[in-house]
């Protein structure tokens, strides 16, 4: 079945925002089917849409369900991405394939930068980065999430990358990319569970004031051709001890159970909140969040 019809479509709320050019957020759906467990899942997703409406901007999230490129979901669109069990996870490179084919996909970051700059929303919420991983000299595993953001004009919020990813690797990446990286009160890199990973960032902003200026900045001088990455530390971080020792069993159980490609993240994520008894979900919830009212306020200061 080939399909020549236009392959987005935009909820109710998103096409009005756009037509009045008020603020919008993206928000990506890949941390919904493979990221969170249910039925936390839904109940996240519902969440930060309504995060995002208190602050007055308007929800993007963005999906493929059944061949149809979704910016901005109606909540029975919701629920299936959380629910359905035929949802895969798409990078851009899959996105035509998903969509000729008539299959149904949550987008991860790079996906999803690509789709809401195609919309014309260049601000984006998530929880954490794609990079590179642990072990990539040999593997070659680093999420298409750099390149992607490497030729994107897009300002996304995250709270840096996970430590099941090499930090200091993925900061060399994002320098090589010439993705400007900007600590938000704070000038140590986040690391996802942690709120300082060990590494150092040159730029500390104390505002989405200060952040709404530097996007500014950006498209009158030229930098705008890559993203701008807002590292958002979590408040509560999680136990350092018992965190590694559930990363050195993940990484162990991956490589026993031959875990490759696109399965690693979601393979990881998933040992994390069974292995921790739900603290790293409480803190995987509470950046999402809060990650999501930064966005917020950043696209509203963008429009100001
Ligand atoms: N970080 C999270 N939760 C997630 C992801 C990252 O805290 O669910 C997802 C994002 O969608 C990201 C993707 O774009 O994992 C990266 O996957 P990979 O490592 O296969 O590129
Ligand atoms: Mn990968």
């Amino acid at each position: 079945m080939s399909k020549s019809i236009s392959p987005i479509k935009y909820s109710e709320e998103v096409r009005l925002a756009r037509e009045n050019g008020t603020p919008i957020v993206a928000l990506e759906s890949t941390i919904i089917s493979h990221g969170l467990p249910r039925p936390q899942n839904l109940e996240v997703a519902r969440e930060v849409e309504e995060i995002i409406r208190a602050r007055r901007a308007t929800p993007a999230t963005i999906a493929v369900i059944d061949g149809v490129i979704h910016i901005g979901l109606s909540d029975s669109e919701l629920i299936a991405i959380a629910t359905r069990d035929d949802i895969v996870k798409a990078s851009s490179r899959d996105l035509a394939v998903v969509v000729a084919q008539g299959k149904s996909a949550a987008t991860t970051v790079a996906a999803t930068a690509h789709l809401a700059v195609q919309a014309g929303i260049n601000v984006f919420a998530t929880g954490g980065l794609g990079g590179v991983h642990q072990g990539a000299n040999e593997s070659f595993d680093e999420s298409a999430d750099l390149t992607a953001l490497s030729h994107l004009d897009v300002t996304v919020i995250c709270a840096g990358v996970k430590s099941i990813l090499d930090i200091g690797a993925t900061l060399e990446r994002l320098e090589s990319l010439a993705i400007a990286v900007v600590g938000f009160k704070t000038t140590h890199f986040p690391g996802f569970y942690f709120t300082d990973s060990g590494f150092t960032l040159e730029h500390r902003v104390e505002s989405a004031r200060e952040i709404a200026d530097i996007v500014k900045s950006r498209a009158l001088i030229g930098t705008n051709n890559s993203a701008l990455i807002v590292a958002n530390p979590v408040v509560k971080e999680m136990d350092h001890a018992r965190h590694d020792a559930i990363l050195a069993s993940g990484l162990a159980k991956a490589k026993a159970e031959n875990v490759t490609g696109k399965a690693v993240t979601p393979f990881l994520l998933e040992h994390f909140h069974t292995a921790s008894e739900g603290e790293s979900l409480a803190v995987n919830i509470e950046i999402i969040k809060s990650n999501s009212a930064l966005a917020a306020d950043i696209a509203v200061a963008s429009a100001e």
